[in-house]
Formats: C-alpha cells, structure tokens, sequence
C-alpha cells in the first residue's frame, strides 16, 4: 500500500556556512516535522548558482550541508536527503514550468530585485527564473507542505499559481502546497545583527551568526549587537535589535516571549545580550558535536547522498512523465 503521509519538500542553497536565521526559519522545523510526514530535504545546489560560486567551496559547502541536516538529527532513512542536481527531473521539469509563468509574474518577485541590486555585475538570467526552478522542486514531490522562513513566502504564491494555472488548463497534475512558515515571534525573519532592519543572510554576513561559529565567536558577535538608544528589553516594531535579540533568546530558550521580556526587566542591555548568547552557544552545541563526527566520515555521507539521489529520483520521474503526457510530449 502507498504511504499514505502527507509529502513535504524543503530546500536549502549551499553558498555558505548556515546562519541562526536558516536554523530558525527552517532547519528547526525540518527537525520538527519528520514524523508527520514523508519528507524530502534538498540541498539546492543548483539555485546556488546563481551567485558567483568558488567551486571547491561550493563542493565542499554542499558535503557541509547535508552533514549539517544529519547532526541537527534530520533521519536520512525516514526522510529522502539528497542533492538537487543528482535529479535531473528538476531541470527538466523547470524548463516546462517556465512555458507556463509569465515574464510579468517572474519580474515582481522581490528576492530578484534585492539580488539584482546588490549583485549588478551579476544579473544573470538564472536569477530571475529561480523562483521557476523551486517551483518545480516542490511539484515534482506533488508536496503538501513546504516549510520556509518568511522571505520565500512570495515564491510559494508563485509556485500555487503556476500549479493551479497547470491544473486548470490541463487536469488535476499537480498538489497546490501550502507554505508552513513560523510567526515572527518564532523566528520566521531574524535580522543582521549589525544592521537589524536586513534579514541575516549567509552570503552577505556582516552581522550574522553561523551555526558553526565557536562560543567566543558566537560571545563576541551578540556583545556588538547592534541596539537602540534606549534601555527597555521590549518586543516592539519600532525597537529591531531589541526584538530580534528576543526573537533569538525566546526560540533558543524556548520561553514565550512575555516571559523573557519579564525576565530582563530592569536589567541592562549589556547583560541581556550575554544571555542571549550563551542561549545560543548552549543551544547549538550538541549539533555542532554531531557535526564534527560526521563531517569527517566521507563514506557515510557519500551513502546518505547515494541513498537519497535514488529515492528522489524514483520520486519524481512519475510527475514528470505525467506532465510531459499531458502536455503533449512524445515519451
Ligand atoms: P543566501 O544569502 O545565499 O541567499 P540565505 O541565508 O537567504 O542564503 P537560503 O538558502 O536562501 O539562505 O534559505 C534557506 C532557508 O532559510 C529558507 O527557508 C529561508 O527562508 C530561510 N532563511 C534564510 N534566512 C533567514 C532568516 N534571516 N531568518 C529566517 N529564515 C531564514
Ligand atoms: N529559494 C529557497 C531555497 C529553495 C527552496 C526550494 C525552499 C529552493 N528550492 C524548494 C523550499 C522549497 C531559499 O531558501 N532561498
């Protein structure tokens, strides 16, 4: 009998060391979710390319990652983990999907313009017809549930669309997935912490915290945290620092973020930041002991990958033929 859990897709670039922010918005929850249901952890290797790569760091960025779900105690049996350009079907599907999305659509897309900016001697068409490819990793699993940090919710809209547009025009193909992204509170934007109104991001990391960083590193980046001029340990929209300090404190701790408030009233902001650190370093401790352990057994990792690229391959070839079927290809 076929499984009958719900399908979940996730994907996450190898263009650099993981910062706390991909561990909230995400990795967190891939750990959270893989009981519930069949899912499929991507190492995107392929979108990674569309920022200049160095490609002995992009190799070694990828064995990094997949070594990173497995020591944050993502189960490489239960799940399919598995490297994006090991499936051919993706490109291919993407190629299809792309004679189904407007130039219109594509150009609003905000990732593209941020990009585009601070990259201008790098506008590739690659980056502009990403959000195409990462509709088609998600279609290709005919996933339900696809859980992403809030700065990917305008690629799931883009990617319902172009299967609803499909469904319509066709027949029922596709699963219109639902995004399952955490509250704010939770963590579904962390912010630089040198310039708190930008999102952490590994590839641009002035402020960030990476989830490899050694506890004097980690110490050090929260004590020049950036704040604000007054003395309140208060969640507010007008206070970034402050409210992504908390954002930070509250997930790693696990507290509410009324209790933490609680907890540093009357206290200084110098203190506060301390805390949050250590609750940091505490926290990722056993996943950076983990790490350790099996970045270094090349054997076991070139297993997992093997293991991975066969499940997903076999995965994803009945969609496509499906779509290639309805579409009017020759198979
Ligand atoms: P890059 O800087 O190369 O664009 P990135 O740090 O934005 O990379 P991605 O690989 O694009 O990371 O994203 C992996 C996952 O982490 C995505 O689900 C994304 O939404 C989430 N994510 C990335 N940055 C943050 C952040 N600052 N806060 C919360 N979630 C984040
Ligand atoms: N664009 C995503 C990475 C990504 C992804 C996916 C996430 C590529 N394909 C499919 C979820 C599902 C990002 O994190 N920037």
């Amino acid at each position: 009998m076929e499984n009958q859990k719900k399908v979940l897709f996730s994907g996450i670039q190898p263009s650099g060391y993981l910062t706390i922010g991909n561990y909230l918005g995400a990795l967190k929850n891939f750990v959270k979710l893989q009981d519930q249901y069949d899912c499929f952890y991507c190492v995107v290797d392929l979108h990674s390319l569309t920022i200049s790569q160095v490609p002995a760091q992009l190799r070694q960025n990828t064995y990094n990652l997949i070594a990173l779900y497995l020591a944050c105690g993502l189960d490489y049996k239960k799940n399919t983990l598995f490297i994006q350009s090991h499936v051919p079907a993706h490109c291919e599907l993407a190629w299809a999907l792309s004679c189904y999305t407007m130039y219109g659509e594509a150009r609003r897309m905000t990732q593209f313009k941020e990009k585009s900016a601070k990259h201008p001697e790098n506008i590739n068409v690659g980056l502009f017809s990403y959000p195409v490819l990462m509709a088609a990793d998600i279609l290709l699993y005919q996933a339900d549930l696809v859980p992403v940090g809030d700065d990917q919710k305008q690629h799931l809209e883009l990617t319902r669309d172009i299967a609803t547009r499909f469904n319509n025009k066709y027949s029922p193909t596709f699963v219109v997935p639902e995004p399952y992204i955490p509250s704010k509170k939770d963590g579904a934007r962390i912010m630089d912490l040198q310039d708190p109104e930008k999102k952490m991001s590994k590839s641009d990391n002035g402020g960030a915290v990476m989830m490899l960083d050694s506890p004097d590193d980690i110490m050090r980046k929260f004590k020049r945290a950036v704040t604000d001029s007054g003395n309140e340990i208060k969640y507010s929209t007008s206070k970034h620092g402050i409210s992504n300090l908390l954002t930070i404190y509250s997930a790693f701790t696990g507290k509410s973020i009324l209790e933490c408030e609680k907890e540093f009233e009357g206290k200084g902001y110098g203190e506060f930041k301390i805390k949050v650190a250590e609750s940091v370093i505490e926290g990722l401790k056993p996943i950076q002991a983990e790490y350790a352990r099996i970045i270094k057994d090349k054997q076991f990792l070139e297993e997992v990958i093997a293991e991975g690229k066969q499940k997903a391959t076999y995965a994803s070839y009945k969609t496509l033929r499906k779509v290639y079927r309805k579409i009017g290809l020759i198979l």
